[in-house]
C-alpha cells in the first residue's frame, strides 16, 4: 500500500501583502502529480487545510478542486483532518458530497464516519469515533485509519470529558490504545493522523511561526511524546509544524510532513516535501520524503547600503525577501521607493541603526535630576540614534501628567 502524507496547506495565506494562492495552485498541481506518477492507494492531509475559519472562494475551490482530483474518480481514499487554524464545521460542510468522491473530512476529534463505497471501489468497511477501517481497490487488506483532528481544550473537554487535572497525553494516549486494541492488528496496515504538537522529550522547541505557538500548549502540556502512539500503529502521519522533520523512529516512523511551501521566514531556508509510506501488513513501513520545487523563495538579506541590496534585489526575482539594511540613519523614503522599485516581492525593510562610536571618555553624563522629558529625550536619542518628535514628546508628558494625577 502506497501512502501520500502531507499537511499544512493554509490555503489563502497571505505573506505580508503578497497572496500565496498562486505558488498553492501550482505547488498542489506538483502533489496531484506526484500521487499520479507513484500510483498511491491513499492521500492523508493532516490538518491546516485553510489558513482562517473563513476562507475566501478561491482557497476553498482549490482545496475541492485538488482533493476531488487526487480522489481518482472514487479509486483513491482521501482523508482530511481539521488543523487549529480550520473551523472544524466547515471542514465538515461538505463532507456528505465528498464521501460519494471517496473523500473524507473530519472535523471534530470524535465524529463518526457512516460506512459507504464509492464507485471506484473506496469502501469504509467499519468505524468509531476517531477511527476508520477502508479498503483500497488495488489492495488486497484494508488501511485502518486512527484520526484526530485538532481540538481546543474546550472541544477536547466536551468529547474526550477531559477533567483540568487530567493531562492531555493521558486522555489521547488512552483512546489511540483502546482503539489499536480493538481493531488494529497484522491483518491490515495500521496508521494514525493527527493535528497537534509532538516532539521526542530531549528535543528543543523549534522555532515556529507567532501564529503558531498557542497550539504548542493545549491543554497545558508541552508535548505529545512518542511513548503515546499505540505499538499496532506503523506510521504516525503529523500536521501543525511547518518543518519536515522524524520526532522518532520509536514505536514506528512519526513524521511532520510539513508545509507545501515556506510560508514565513522562519522557514526561509527550509525545503519541503509531501512523504510517501510504503507499508505492508505486519512489516516496518518504508518512509521516502519527496521534495516539492514549487513556490517562491523565502530569502532573509542583510546590506549595508542601498546600492548593494538594489544589485542584489535585481538579480532575484521571483522572490520573497526580508531585507535588513545597517547604517548609521535611518532610510529616507527615497531609498525607499528605489528599494521596492528594484524588485515586486520585498515583504518588508528593517533598518538597523548602529549609533556612532562614542569614546569612552566622552561618554555623556547623565544626571539624574534633570526633569523627565529631557531623560526621555536623552534616552530615546541614546536607543535610536535621532531626536523624539515633537509629537511623540506631547504624548510623552501626557503620559507622565496621567500618571500624576
Ligand atoms: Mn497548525
Amino acid at each position: 500500500m502506497k501512502i501520500l502524507h502531507t499537511a499544512d496547506w493554509h490555503l489563502g495565506k497571505r505573506l505580508g501583502e503578497y497572496s500565496r494562492l498562486p505558488e498553492q495552485e501550482l505547488v498542489l498541481e506538483e502533489i496531484c502529480q506526484i500521487s499520479e506518477k507513484e500510483e498511491v492507494d491513499a492521500v492523508l492531509i493532516a490538518g491546516d487545510l485553510f489558513d482562517t475559519f473563513h476562507p475566501g472562494n478561491d482557497a476553498a475551490e482549490l482545496l475541492y478542486r485538488t482533493v476531488y482530483r487526487l480522489s481518482n474518480g472514487g479509486q483513491r481514499a482521501v482523508v482530511a483532518i481539521a488543523g487549529n487554524h480550520d473551523s472544524p464545521d466547515r471542514v465538515e460542510s461538505t463532507d456528505l458530497l465528498a464521501r460519494s468522491c471517496g473523500i473524507i473530512f473530519q472535523g471534530h476529534p470524535k465524529n463518526q464516519v457512516p460506512l459507504f463505497c464509492t464507485e471506484g471501489g473506496v469502501r469504509v468497511l467499519r468505524s468509531a469515533p476517531g477511527f476508520l477501517e477502508i479498503q483500497l481497490p488495488e489492495c488486497s487488506y484494508p488501511l485502518r485509519l486512527l484520526s484526530t483532528p485538532y481540538a481546543n481544550e474546550l472541544t477536547l473537554k466536551r468529547y474526550l470529558g477531559i477533567k483540568k487535572s487530567e493531562a492531555l497525553q493521558e486522555v489521547l494516549k488512552q483512546q489511540w490504545q483502546e482503539l489499536g486494541q480493538s481493531y488494529c492488528d497484522d491483518q491490515g496496515v495500521n496508521v494514525l493522523m493527527a493535528h497537534l504538537y509532538a516532539a521526542s522529550p530531549d528535543e528543543e522547541m523549534p522555532e515556529e511561526p507567532e501564529d503558531e505557538k498557542p497550539v504548542l500548549h493545549i491543554g497545558g502540556i508541552s508535548a505529545i511524546g512518542p511513548d503515546a502512539f499505540p505499538e499496532q500503529v506503523q506510521y504516525v502521519a503529523l500536521g501543525h509544524l511547518h518543518r519536515y522533520h522524524t520526532v522518532s523512529q520509536s514505536p514506528c516512523p512519526i513524521l511532520y510532513s510539513g508545509t507545501p511551501l515556506s510560508y514565513s521566514f522562519s522557514e526561509a531556508e527550509q525545503k519541503k516535501y509531501v512523504t510517501l509510506v510504503e507499508v505492508s501488513p505486519g512489516t516496518p513501513a518504508k518512509v521516502v520524503p519527496i521534495e516539492l520545487t514549487q513556490g517562491q523563495r523565502l530569502i532573509r538579506k542583510r546590506f549595508f547600503n542601498t546600492e548593494d541590496a538594489i544589485q542584489w534585489l535585481e538579480a532575484h526575482p521571483d522572490t520573497f525577501v526580508e531585507l535588513t539594511l545597517v547604517s548609521d540613519t535611518y532610510i529616507d523614503a527615497k531609498s525607499k521607493k528605489t528599494l521596492y522599485a528594484a524588485h515586486s516581492g520585498i515583504v518588508s525593510i528593517i533598518p538597523e541603526i548602529i549609533r556612532p562610536q562614542v569614546e569612552a571618555n566622552e561618554q555623556p553624563r547623565i544626571n539624574l535630576q534633570d526633569n523627565l522629558s529631557s531623560l526621555f529625550s536623552r534616552y530615546f536619542e541614546h536607543k535610536r540614534g535621532q531626536t523624539p518628535n515633537d509629537e511623540l514628546m506631547t504624548l510623552f508628558r501626557e503620559v507622565i501628567e496621567a500618571e500624576e494625577v
